[in-house]
């Protein structure tokens, strides 16, 4: 996972938009986002590689992702979404657009990579966008009310893990004057001002 500050130019989301020095995955944590590594394998998935770790599980399923990562020990749902032309045809530049529209959710992102790779670009105490680059394995939490957006990269593939701590709401809450005053976002200030 490689962090960064997006450089703002407005060209192709899927380009890098790079700028250095990278910054630490420290920076993750006062944001209130959380950051988990769990490389998946064939049993539940078809995109298969040797796990790694001092002592991997045999197998990952949704249990023992679970315990390997404990704050998704309460979650009850889950579906995998592909992002890809392949699986989303014409819709796909229109999708991709749309999840690269700054939002914020009612719950948390919580997302479990499978495959492929992509650019998940949240906001920081200064309203800077960072860049997280995503991969396979990596499992990443975005607190509800944190401004953020996703774009695939060059590689125009990712397939990732959806987890639901309750009911599945997927609504993207776009930034605006409404979103500001919601109690979500005021919450998320809130936790962030008092470092969560
Ligand atoms: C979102 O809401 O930003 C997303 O679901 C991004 C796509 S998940 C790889
Ligand atoms: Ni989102």
């Amino acid at each position: 996972m490689k962090i960064y500050y997006h450089d703002n130019e407005p060209s192709d989301s899927r380009l890098p938009h790079t700028t250095t020095p990278t910054l630490p995955a420290s920076i993750l944590a006062p944001l209130g986002i959380q950051y988990d590594l769990c490389p998946p394998n064939d049993v539940e998935e078809s995109s298969i590689r040797d796990k790694v770790g001092d002592q991997p599980p045999s197998s990952v399923n949704a249990a023992d992702l679970s315990r390997e990562v404990p704050h998704l020990s309460n979650h009850y749902a889950s579906d995998t979404i592909t992002i890809s032309p392949a699986s989303m045809g014409e819709a796909y530049e229109a999708q991709i657009n749309k999840f690269y529209q700054e939002h914020m959710h009612d719950d948390e992102e919580i997302r479990w990579i499978l495959e492929g790779s992509g650019y998940f670009d949240v906001r920081d105490a200064d309203d800077r966008w960072v860049r997280i680059e995503v991969q396979e394995g990596d499992v990443l939490i975005l607190p509800a009310g944190i401004y953020h957006r996703f774009t695939v990269d060059e590689k125009n593939y990712i397939r990732a893990k959806r987890f639901f701590r309750g009911k599945p709401n997927w609504m993207a809450l776009y930034r605006g004057e409404e979103t500001e005053k919601s109690d979500v976002r005021k919450e998320y200030l809130s936790k962030r001002a008092s470092g969560f």
